[in-house]
């Protein structure tokens, strides 16, 4: 008798042992990722989508737009400056970084930097005592704004430019009191831009890089050439329709003009993840001009389609002017915007339909199922094919018994597994309606027919680097007009 128990304690034991390794093993695993990565930073900057510029300083003053370095900080008064009425004009447009012009070119500094008295100390505005960096920092801080700061290169009033040992101690000394005591500091801006008269010099990036990464653990660095965020390479807010987050770092550098293409569409073989940013102003300058006036929302929409919808971040000028507040034309014109925006995108109406896709790893129960791009993770959910679906999987919608009818598709790629589609084609009823090349973080396809009505919408990947990997779709209604003739059919 115990030995039957102890034969059956035993095969009950194996038994329940080898049920608990098949189940185990039955869960698929994720694919493995196609390389190279966002990091952590770059992955949440991605995911912001729309961030705002303020250019803001003497220049506001002097009505110009690259100062000489020569203007007299007594100009500097902005007697009703209110930096909450800035950031509420971020927060109501969306926006979930900020990024302030601490130094322009013409070397004048909105902090009271030690190493210099050309700044706001020199400035009738709050007698000297005021600090625009702080205000702007508490003001962020307190709306739960992230804070970025832009300190030029380029410096047309301090002596020591052109001074390659002394120019780069100053800055470098300018960089360990803006980043150590604004607190966070989630970018910083290094403009590549420099007057083709002026001194020569040397910039000694490592070393920038270097203190400004020791200081900052989350920052991101953006330059012409990265090393975290790249230049989209023109000032519209237009990224190429191919756009690819990945590039080789050693083909970059900084303030060199004949890589404009190659930032603009970056390369399918680059071995770092280095994503671009648009920035554009709202207004024909960067900084407030009494004579300039915002951009027509029909403008800014095209921008967010070239910019957003391919795989850029929007960054969006919007300068304070003489007062120091945002004029009231341009919040109004940024919440107009923002409603566009909300109109279009808050209604999937792939939500209404069911999803089909031409295969799913792991099957049913894979946890890989093209369910998965209809739910609020752009990220980490996603359907995936299985592997033996390589030469040309899809995934479809098919509508209800009212159908379809929409006039913009969305894609986004699981982008933490590394950017993967090279071509893909949308299908209405069997009938192309939009293709393009690159996918990334988020394509958005405008289509050039309008509005179309039908039942099922078939995306298919035509070529992608290993398994594409789709973490959400989605098809919407633009009120707002049809894409300015060809716009989409820009090629960089
Ligand atoms: C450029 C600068 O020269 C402009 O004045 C502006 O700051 C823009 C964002 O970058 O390179």
């Amino acid at each position: 008798m115990f030995k039957l128990w102890c034969t059956l304690y035993t095969s009950t034991l194996f038994l329940l042992f080898n049920f608990a390794i098949s189940s185990l093993a039955i869960v698929p695993t994720p694919p493995l990722p196609i390389l190279p990565l966002p990091a952590f930073s770059q992955l949440k900057w991605q995911q912001r989508e729309i961030i705002m510029f303020f250019h803001f300083g003497v220049n506001t003053f002097s009505d110009s737009e690259w100062g000489t370095g020569k203007e007299n900080p007594a100009i500097f008064n902005p007697v009703g400056l209110d930096a909450n009425q800035w950031v509420n004009t971020a927060v109501e447009a969306g926006v979930s970084l900020m990024i302030l012009t601490a130094k322009h070119h013409d070397g004048f500094c909105l902090w009271p930097s030690k190493y210099t008295d050309h700044s706001v100390k020199s400035s009738p505005w709050k007698d000297g005592k005021g600090d625009v960096v702080q205000e702007f920092v508490n003001a962020a801080k307190a709306r739960g704004v992230d804070a970025g700061i832009y300190l030029s290169p380029w410096d047309r009033h301090d002596k020591r430019y052109g001074n390659d040992l002394q120019y780069n101690e100053y800055y470098l000394a300018q960089l360990q009191e803006l980043l150590n005591h604004y607190g966070s500091v989630r970018e910083i801006w290094f403009d590549g831009a420099k007057g083709t008269n002026a001194p020569n010099i040397s910039y000694y990036f490592s070393d920038w890089f270097y203190m400004v990464k020791e200081l900052q653990s989350s920052i991101n660095i953006f330059s012409d050439a990265g090393p975290d965020v790249r230049w989209v390479g023109n000032e519209k807010g237009f990224a190429g329709s191919t756009c690819w987050s990945t590039v080789n770092r050693t083909s970059l550098s900084i303030g060199n003009a004949s890589i404009e293409n190659l930032l603009n569409t970056g390369d399918p073989r680059g071995t770092d993840w280095v994503p671009p940013e648009c920035d554009v102003s709202i207004r024909p300058g960067w900084f407030w001009h009494k004579s300039e006036s915002p951009k027509k929302l029909s403008q800014l929409l095209e921008i967010y389609y070239n910019s957003v919808g391919r795989n850029c971040l929007l960054l969006l000028n919007v300068p304070p002017n003489t007062t120091g507040l945002i004029s009231d034309t341009d919040v109004h014109r940024l919440k107009e915007f923002r409603s566009a925006i909300d109109t279009i995108f808050s209604t999937n109406l792939a939500e209404k339909g069911i999803v089909k896709a031409s295969s799913q790893r792991g099957g049913k129960v894979g946890g890989f199922g093209p369910e998965n791009v209809l739910d609020s993770d752009h990220i980490w959910t996603y359907w995936a094919p299985r592997d033996v679906d390589v030469k040309d999987p899809w995934i479809e919608i098919r509508g209800t018994s009212e159908g379809l009818r929409f006039n913009v598709v969305r894609i986004q790629e699981a982008i933490g597994l590394g950017q993967r589609i090279k071509r893909h084609e949308i299908y209405v009823d069997g009938k192309m309606v939009a293709n393009g090349t690159t996918v990334g973080y988020k394509r958005l396809h405008r289509l050039e027919v309008g509005i179309v009505h039908g039942q099922v919408v078939r995306i298919r990947i035509r070529e992608s680097k290993g398994l594409p990997l789709i973490s959400s779709v989605g098809l919407h209604l633009d009120p707002f007009g049809t894409p300015q003739m060809g716009s989409d059919l820009i090629e960089n």
